[in-house]
């Protein structure tokens, strides 16, 4: 009984949440700011990201879906170019249904976005499925035609054949030559060590 009583609440918050960030929404528009928001597949370092371009915190756990809500910062890209940067719940194969009233927010967000920015962790193993599996997401969202970049997180977890690790200008350059993409579209980064982040940045703004 406590338990549906503490779901009963939750479903509320979030009832609540939804209509406060309606009129965020409503407010953000009006101020004219282009709004930015990041997908990806879950543990992916969104909210890292978020963090590490906004220099304020929000929520990073090493835990699956650490954001539960969809969470919006400025974010200043250049001396004149400043945006909105929403954070998002995380994407996977299957969503569990209790996480569906906090999607079904990410959505709202989504809807708002003029630019998407994918984030990829490059160092999992399943990386290549993961970000299939977010372009499909995006695709059944009707999202596919959306401006996007792509990000390569976590470049400073890669190491070469001898165990070294590996955080340089080469390797960014040679992933970015086999993930098939226009060299426009896409950035490799540490969201965790900054590295990279400076090129997003003016990537971002002369997307804008
Ligand atoms: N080494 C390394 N770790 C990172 C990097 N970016 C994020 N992480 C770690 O990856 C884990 C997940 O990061 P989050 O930012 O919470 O990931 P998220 O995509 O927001 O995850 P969800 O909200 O669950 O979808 C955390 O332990 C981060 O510290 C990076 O560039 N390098
Ligand atoms: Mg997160």
């Amino acid at each position: 009984r406590l338990v549906r009583r503490r779901i009963t609440k939750l479903t509320n918050d979030l009832k609540t949440v939804r209509k406060q960030r309606s009129l965020y929404r409503r407010r953000r528009r009006r101020s004219g700011i282009p709004t930015v928001a990041l997908v990806g597949y879950t543990n992916a370092g969104k909210s890292t990201l978020m963090r590490a371009l906004s220099g304020t915190k929000t929520y990073v756990g090493d835990k699956l879906f650490a954001t539960l809500d969809p969470l919006t910062r400025r974010v200043h890209l250049t001396k004149d170019r400043t945006i909105l940067l929403n954070d998002t719940v995380g994407f996977i194969q299957k969503l569990p249904t209790q996480l569906v009233v906090s999607f079904r927010a990410t959505l709202e967000e989504l809807e708002e976005a003029s630019l998407l920015i994918h984030v990829v962790d490059i160092s999992h193993p399943q990386a290549s499925t993961q970000a299939e599996i977010v372009d499909d997401t995006l695709k059944d969202l009707g999202l596919e035609e959306r401006p996007r970049i792509t990000v390569l997180n976590k470049i400073d977890l890669l190491t070469d054949s001898n165990g070294e690790v590996i955080n340089s200008e080469d390797l960014a350059q040679e992933l970015l030559s086999y993930a098939g993409q226009p060299p426009a579209s896409i950035c490799a980064i540490s969201a965790e060590t900054g590295w990279g982040l400076e090129k997003l940045r003016s990537k971002l703004a002369s997307c804008l």
